[in-house]
């Protein structure tokens, strides 16, 4: 039976949220950093570790069929391979930095500057795409000192809190483009491949979905419910039982994070008692 090869980051920033989603998708794997693969046991899945720069030329020449980089190494790579899914983690900008002390009035400042990068195509792209002619060099590795040591008079380097920027005197002045880490597949995956992928995308859903969710219970007076209904969304409908209590509801629905302070204010200020709220596992719908 064929068995579908994922390449993921050995170590670094993307290394452990991508095993997470693998483990959260029921998959049982050996996790020996020693290893160069790991075969899954109760999935048609194989592990390859390897540096995050190399995953797009192996899904790209088959070795791998699928992998997980962050978008910029990905686009970097100038590939042929097919997205298939934002992963939701490793957020971060690539984005444009000067020296703090310089004023800066727009992209067109860039013309004729020398700029240090790991991400050359990228940035040649963006500058291509503003009419602005630059002088990028990549450099791999500590772009941030470049300006100091005046081997560079900008640079363009990943930003995440913007602190290695301050600590080195330079400020952020354009983001040149987002990134997060996306789940990618060889252009021609055979059929059985493809099957195995779309089982695994199904249930990297149902994770994604469960996270963004959580479950919610509560106990409301009768004249409270009809409130409350309106204030819960719910999958289909809110689920409301009576309590042994006279004139007492159980009410349980679910609610979605980034609404989940919001709402629970709006509850209790409806009547609404005992709340408790669960994350929930997976979500199928
Ligand atoms: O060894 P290997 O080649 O596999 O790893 P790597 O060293 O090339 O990559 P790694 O592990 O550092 O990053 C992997 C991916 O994580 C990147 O390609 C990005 O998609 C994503 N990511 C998210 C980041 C950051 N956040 C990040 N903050 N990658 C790098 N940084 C660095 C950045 O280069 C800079 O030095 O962190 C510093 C900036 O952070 P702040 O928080 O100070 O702004
Ligand atoms: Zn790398």
């Amino acid at each position: 039976m064929a068995s579908l090869r994922l390449a993921i980051q050995k170590s670094g920033r993307l290394s452990e949220k991508s095993l997470d989603i693998i483990a959260e998708c029921g998959i049982h794997f050996s996790n020996s950093s020693k290893r160069l693969v790991a075969k899954c046991s109760n999935f048609p899945l194989e592990i390859l570790y390897l540096r995050d720069d190399d995953i797009p030329g192996y899904v790209a020449d088959g070795v791998a069929d699928i992998g997980i980089v962050g978008e910029n190494v990905l686009i970097e790579k100038e590939k042929q391979v097919s997205v298939v899914k934002k992963l939701g983690f490793s957020k971060c900008r690539l984005s444009l930095a000067i020296p703090r002390g310089e004023k800066y009035h727009g992209v067109s400042d860039m013309e004729g500057k020398y700029i240090a990068t790991s991400y050359p195509n990228i940035l040649k792209q963006y500058f291509k795409e503003h009419g602005v002619k630059a002088d990028v060099h990549e450099i791999s590795g500590s772009v941030e000192i470049a300006p100091a040591i005046n081997l560079a008079d900008a640079i363009c380097d990943i930003v995440s809190t913007g602190s290695t920027l301050i600590g080195n005197g330079l400020k952020e002045v354009e983001v040149v483009m987002r990134s997060e880490a996306i789940l990618f597949s060889t252009s021609n995956l055979e059929a059985e491949k493809q099957a195995i992928l779309d089982q695994l995308i199904f249930r990297i859903e149902s994770v994604n979905k469960a996270r963004k969710n959580k479950y919610i219970v509560l106990n409301a007076p009768e004249r409270s419910v009809d409130t409350i209904l309106q204030i819960l969304p719910g999958m289909k409908s809110p689920t409301v039982t009576p309590l042994a209590e006279d004139n007492w509801y159980s009410v349980s629905s679910v609610i979605a994070e980034d609404q989940f302070w919001e709402i629970i204010e709006q509850l209790k200020a409806a009547g609404a008692e005992g709340i408790l709220v669960m994350p929930i596992e997976k979500m199928i719908l």
